[in-house]
């Protein structure tokens, strides 16, 4: 048996925990024969709740679950971590835009960049899935001087997997033939859902779909507004998918993409050749192995694209203003 390995969820208590600790017990992102001890955190007056969580989580006799960790003390839920997901913060409510969010969200990742600094493990892999995802990361990493900025990425991949779906529902495929789609840039609205380079059971995906118009009018608007789009259904934001969006970042991380395909993540603007703006973390179709991950680059835009990508790279660099204060003294260096 391999020795556990020490996961970090935050907002533990909340509607992705509920759904994202569950399969983390059950091995769905780190491998069914890796152990781990969860280490949760929430707000102090979420304590109770997360109480319950833990009592069900032990109901569930998950054999890998080894041990578990409830506490509202940042510095305790990362000591000695090896992955942190960093989770808890506010959703975007009805009509609101993730920008709106950055100032009540921002100093969450103060805090707990300062925490993972001083008592994650070496080599600890962090990935933040809170609104607004991209800027909390460059928050937290800027507070992590210990830790290489490639070791934070933000989660696009629930972006890319909604990207594929629409894909598999306009051409009547499944999602398993569908390959190499990019979200580039921002996990918000202004994000571009790219499909240039995609296949579809081998072919390429503009072929294949043969529809301009739909993909410029429809896919895109859709794919950006699918948050929205869900709040409206359901009254509240993605959890589910997001926590299963999650798991893939992480088995992807850790155990790799298979042959020449990529997915999409976001990550320090500069590992890309794309002209992205310098110091943000930013959407990448990107390769991983043996637990690390590296940018594709070199693909091709045509002016449509090209304009698009430009317009996501803008509001990170917009939102990066908004947060100027709030971030730490690590920033290009790491
Ligand atoms: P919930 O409100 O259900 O849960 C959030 C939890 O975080 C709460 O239990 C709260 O007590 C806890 N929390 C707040 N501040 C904390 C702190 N300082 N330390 C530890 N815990 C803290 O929200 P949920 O639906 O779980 O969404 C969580 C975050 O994910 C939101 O910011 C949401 O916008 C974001 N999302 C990100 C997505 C992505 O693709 N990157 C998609 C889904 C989701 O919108």
């Amino acid at each position: 048996m391999k020795t556990p390995l020490r996961v970090a969820v935050t907002g533990a208590a909340g509607n992705i925990g509920y759904s994202l600790l569950f399969r983390l017990a059950a091995g769905d992102a780190l491998g069914l024969d890796q152990p781990i001890i969860l280490q949760m955190l929430e707000i102090t007056p979420a304590m109770k709740g997360l109480e319950g969580v833990a009592m069900e989580l032990g109901d569930c006799a998950f054999p890998l679950l080894h041990d578990m960790v409830l506490t509202d003390d940042p510095t305790v839920a990362f000591n000695g971590v090896d992955w942190a997901l960093l989770v808890g913060a506010k959703p975007r409510g009805k009509g609101m835009e993730r920008k709106d969010l950055i100032l009540d969200n921002g100093p969450i990742f103060v805090d707990q960049g300062k925490a993972l600094n001083e008592r994650a493990a070496d080599g600890v892999r962090v990935l933040t899935i809170g609104n607004p995802a991209n800027t909390n990361c460059l928050i937290t990493s800027s507070h992590a001087p210990d830790i290489p900025r490639k070791q934070f990425m933000a989660m696009t991949r629930l972006d890319h997997n909604r990207s594929m779906s629409q894909m598999a529902e306009k051409t009547g495929t499944q999602t398993a033939e569908i390959k190499n789609v990019i979200v580039w840039g921002n996990h918000s609205s202004t994000q571009f859902p790219d499909i240039r380079h995609a296949t579809i059971a081998g072919k390429p995906a503009p072929q294949v779909i043969n529809d301009d118009g739909w993909y410029r009018d429809q896919f895109i608007p859709r794919v950006q507004k699918r948050g929205a789009e869900i709040i409206a259904a359901r009254g509240h934001s993605s959890a589910a998918s997001a926590a299963s969006a999650g798991i893939d970042t992480v088995h992807t991380w850790n155990s790799g993409t298979p042959g020449d395909e990529w997915v999409s993540m976001a990550v320090p603007s500069e590992l890309g050749s794309y002209g992205a703006p310098e110091n943000v973390y930013f959407s990448y179709p990107c390769r991983c192995k043996n637990g690390d991950y590296e940018v594709v680059n070199g693909l091709d835009f045509d002016d449509f694209g090209r304009d698009k990508f430009k317009i996501t790279g803008d509001e990170l660099v917009e939102e990066r203003e908004v947060v100027k204060n709030l971030l730490g003294v690590k920033q290009l260096q790491g």
